[in-house]
């Protein structure tokens, strides 16, 4: 009995008591609609949905109640409904499974909002379901009423998802629910939104038949190629010099054909900020991070005027074109993507590629001549000073290696690449924390992207073939995203440890979600770079020359917030109180840490060309 079935009669078993043995051969055919939500998310191998309950959505936490018990779909209740929408994502990125989060009617929904613009901005696939009240109290002044006699939540969602539409009639659950699912995965991905009002949830429903099983469609990944196109970038990369790969962030589950493409062509690779995660920065063809909190080395390759530019995955928004640079849009470059929307963005391009980015690879692997054996080497870290990439230029590299008091970011940068094994997780919030990690995070030994387990060694989860090392939010750049997914990546993968890169600011605005990982005994290391300020709006206008207005935060001892909540937690002044640290003790212990850090704030954080862009500076 597969799961679907398996959950219709699990309910229909549970209604047993309520009804008489007569009504049982009808009774089999329906189920309640809030049971057949659950049923399909179970049926495509959602693990956990993310939410805050309501009497809205009651009914689906009645199912989700009854699902836990037979060892199926549980609930994670988060503090905050954006904090569930950024678990749903952070669980979606890791899993590559459906990011599912629910709040009620009202505020729940609203609150959510934030939450499922940054997965639409970043294109995360996601179930978005909201309650109404009943459809009959629809506009008398309901409580909550959200529907379009209320405040009009679907009108709301209407611009940060791919798929969004009220339920009206119980009837229409089903064929909506498999078009949110398919349209929150289809390319370009995204939140697809479900309003349902509490009489829906509850009516009862056909169930699902096998005859007409729409799963096989959800679970099929098309491998579509432009054949043609692929044959003309063949010609460009066989006549190029010496090209260049752009690796960006759709680039996952194509990485390792990406990284053989780029020995096969004796070519040398830059990623954006948000396609570092896939690659092992010490790679010897590596040059850095082209875009925001990037190096100077993947600046100067691509003004070193390479003959061709192969970008793949990206859509160059403002983060990961360093503001649209004319050093990358040129008639250089070929775009490769499966996203039309990114393609759009690159009409200046010689070639554009469309098509899934693996597939794509693999057919120019299969049609490229190899090169000569002797050409062909195992390619080794490129090694270099700290385990520092030499090919790599880090902005103010002596601050890496600083002894000082306080701790300057740089070095926090280094010892947390250096303390924390190969299989970590690193998740780093919008504010400096972003600019920090991106540039000089190194971790240890990522030699491919291939998911790996705590120890290091190759996961059996081929799901989540993008085993991302660091994620970050682009383009949407949500203060606390990194909070809430940090949970819903440790969720997804608990055997891998998960550190969380926040900002002070993020923390106070956020930080109560780390209750969540309490509760679910997840190994979430929270990193809070407490400067007391709002760095990055505080370092913007020093640097814009602009009035200094808003920037000042409270002096907090997040150690002892976390205390508060029996959360074990340091605090870092310097670099040698890291040495006091048992990192052990802190990845073995079934629950988060905080590492309350006093860094240097006067340290400018790599962000000039964001100002450029504001008009901030010339
Ligand atoms: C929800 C939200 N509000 C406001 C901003 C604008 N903003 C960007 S960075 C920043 C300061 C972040 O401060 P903090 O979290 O302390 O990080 P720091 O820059 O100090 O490392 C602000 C206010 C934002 N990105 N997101």
């Amino acid at each position: 009995m597969d799961n679907i079935n398996g959950a219709v009669a699990c309910a229909v078993i549970e209604r047993r008591g309520r009804s008489d043995a007569a009504e049982l051969p009808h009774e089999a055919q329906r189920i309640e609609a809030a049971e057949l939500i659950v049923a399909y998310l179970e049926k495509i191998g959602v693990q956990y949905v993310f939410g805050v309950p309501g009497g809205a959505i009651e009914p689906i936490y009645n199912a989700l109640a009854r699902s836990e018990r037979r060892g199926g779909v549980r609930a994670v209740v988060a503090r905050h409904e954006a904090g569930a929408a950024f678990m749903a994502d952070g669980y979606a990125r890791e899993t590559g499974r459906m990011g599912v989060v629910i709040a009620t009617s009202g505020p729940g929904a609203t609150n959510l909002i934030t939450g499922v613009a940054s997965a639409y901005a970043n294109s995360v696939p996601m179930l978005v379901i909201t309650g109404q009240p009943p459809i009959h109290a629809f506009g008398k002044n309901a409580l909550q009423d959200s529907s379009c006699t209320g405040i009009n939540t679907v009108g709301m969602f209407r611009h940060c998802t791919r798929y969004n539409s009220l339920v009206s009639h119980a009837e229409q659950l089903e064929i909506k629910l498999v078009g949110a699912l398919m349209q929150a995965t289809q390319t370009p991905r995204g939140p697809a939104h479900l309003s349902i009002p509490v009489d829906i949830l509850r009516a009862a429903v056909k169930a699902p038949s096998a005859q007409a099983d729409y799963t096989s469609l959800l679970r099929t990944k098309p491998s579509l190629v432009d054949l043609h196109a692929v044959q003309l970038l063949r010609t460009e990369l066989e006549r190029a010099a010496r090209p260049v790969f752009l690796i960006g962030q759709g680039c996952g589950e194509a990485i390792e054909l990406i990284l053989k493409l780029v020995e096969a062509t004796n070519a040398l690779f830059i990623t954006t900020p948000d396609g570092k995660d896939f690659i092992n920065s010490r790679h010897r063809s590596y040059r850095g991070v082209f875009g925001f909190g990037g190096h100077e080395s993947a600046d100067a390759l691509l003004r070193s005027n390479p003959d061709l530019v192969v970008a793949l995955g990206t859509g160059f928004g403002e983060f990961n074109s360093a503001g649209w640079s004319g050093n990358l849009l040129s008639s250089r470059l070929v775009h490769v993507d499966s996203c039309e929307e990114n393609l759009m963005r690159s009409p200046m391009a010689r070639l554009h590629v469309r098509g899934r980015i693996r597939s794509v690879c693999a057919q120019l692997l299969e049609q490229l001549e190899p090169l000569p054996p002797s050409n062909v080497v195992e390619l080794p870290d490129a090694g270099g000073e700290h385990g520092c990439n030499p090919h790599v230029m880090l902005h103010a590299s002596e601050q890496y290696e600083s002894d000082a008091t306080p701790i300057k970011p740089q070095r926090l940068m280094h010892e947390l690449s250096r303390r924390f094994p190969p299989s970590t997780r690193f998740l780093a919030d919008a504010g400096n924390s972003m600019t920090w990690a991106v540039h000089y995070l190194q971790p240890r030994n990522r030699r491919t992207a291939r998911s790996t387990d705590r120890a290091g060694a190759p996961s059996k989860d081929t799901r989540s073939g993008n085993a991302s090392w660091l994620r970050v939010t682009m383009d949407f750049a949500s203060m606390g995203w990194a909070i809430g997914a940090a949970v819903g990546v440790a969720r997804g993968n608990p055997k891998c440890p998960v550190v969380c890169i926040t900002g002070d600011g993020s923390y106070l605005m956020s930080g109560q979600e780390i209750t969540v990982a309490q509760a679910e005994g997840l190994c979430v290391i929270f990193v809070v770079l407490n400067d007391s300020a709002y760095g990055m709006v505080m370092h913007g206008q020093r640097m814009a020359g602009a009035e200094r207005i808003g920037w000042e935060l409270p002096q907090v001892d997040y150690r002892l917030m976390a205390l508060s909540m029996g959360i074990p937690g340091h605090v870092i002044d310097s670099p040698a109180d890291l040495d006091a640290i048992d990192f052990d003790e802190i990845l073995a212990r079934k629950g988060p840490t905080m590492l309350d850090v006093r860094i240097d704030r006067e340290e400018v954080p790599p962000m000039f060309q964001r100002l450029k862009t504001l008009g901030s500076v010339k």
